[in-house]
């Protein structure tokens, strides 16, 4: 699949989720380009059929695309619960295990996930997989002693490698921490592994976002597939 049918994809799953949205809602809008072509419908939707909603972002750069349509941001805090959320994911399992994080905005995205009644994850059907693990899986860590939480899990097998930009510098997330990521491979007890990143000391959260999503929206050449 070369990238101008990947986005198509992308976008048509976008353009589904954006039907989710209605007058009045507190809406989650998620990070990365699938995520990019849902704020650009629901921009659409704004200018074109006057749609008002309030949303909540996990990403500055979401925020920034979103205040550019006219779509009114407000702080997480500043909501007793989001209605819905839109977000993308890395790979997604048979039994909605997913992998989010390759945008390095997993944390704000779990935080607003719990906070949300409905999560749905829209993605183009690479993203859709049988066993997660083959995306190598973020795990945000502080970068004081990171240097230490790195060599903690070489000696488990979990093969890290510090997240680097173009420069040689290591990426930061919009909380100013790294991103460490596991090259795992395939990822046979999620559960297991997750409980023992999040009681790593130094370790903020990880990219396993497992029991939580609700619907997945799959872009497919013959159109959007729900999943629930
Ligand atoms: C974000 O969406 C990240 O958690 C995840 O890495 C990304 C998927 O990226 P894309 O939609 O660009 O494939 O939520």
């Amino acid at each position: 699949m070369d990238k101008a049918q990947q986005d198509a994809l992308k976008k048509a799953a976008g353009i589904e989720a954006a039907k989710l949205i209605e007058p009045g809602m507190i809406a989650g809008l998620g990070t990365g380009s699938t995520v990019r072509f849902f704020v650009d419908e629901l921009g659409r939707r704004v200018q074109e059929e006057g749609l008002t909603f309030t949303g909540v972002t996990t990403s500055v750069r979401t925020k920034e695309q979103a205040e550019g349509y006219g779509i009114t941001i407000v702080d997480v805090d500043d909501v007793d619960h989001i209605d819905v959320t839109v977000d993308g994911a890395d790979e997604v399992d048979k039994d909605f295990n997913g992998i989010k994080g390759g945008g390095a905005a997993l944390l704000w995205e779990k935080i607003v996930a719990t906070n949300s009644s409905k999560i749905v994850w829209i993605v183009d059907e690479s993203k859709v997989v049988d066993t997660i693990g083959a995306f190598p899986l973020p795990v945000e860590v502080i970068p004081f002693g990171a240097g230490h939480v790195v060599k903690l899990f070489e000696s488990k097998g979990y093969k890290p490698v510090l997240r680097l930009d173009a420069d040689g510098q290591a990426v930061r997330t919009d909380e100013k921490n790294y991103v460490v990521d596991l090259h795992l491979e395939r990822i046979e007890h999620p559960e297991e592994l997750a409980q023992d990143l999040i009681t790593t000391v130094g370790v903020v959260e990880h990219g396993l976002f497992l029991n939580m999503v609700n619907t997945v929206i799959v872009g497919d050449p013959n159109g959007p597939r729900i999943l629930t």
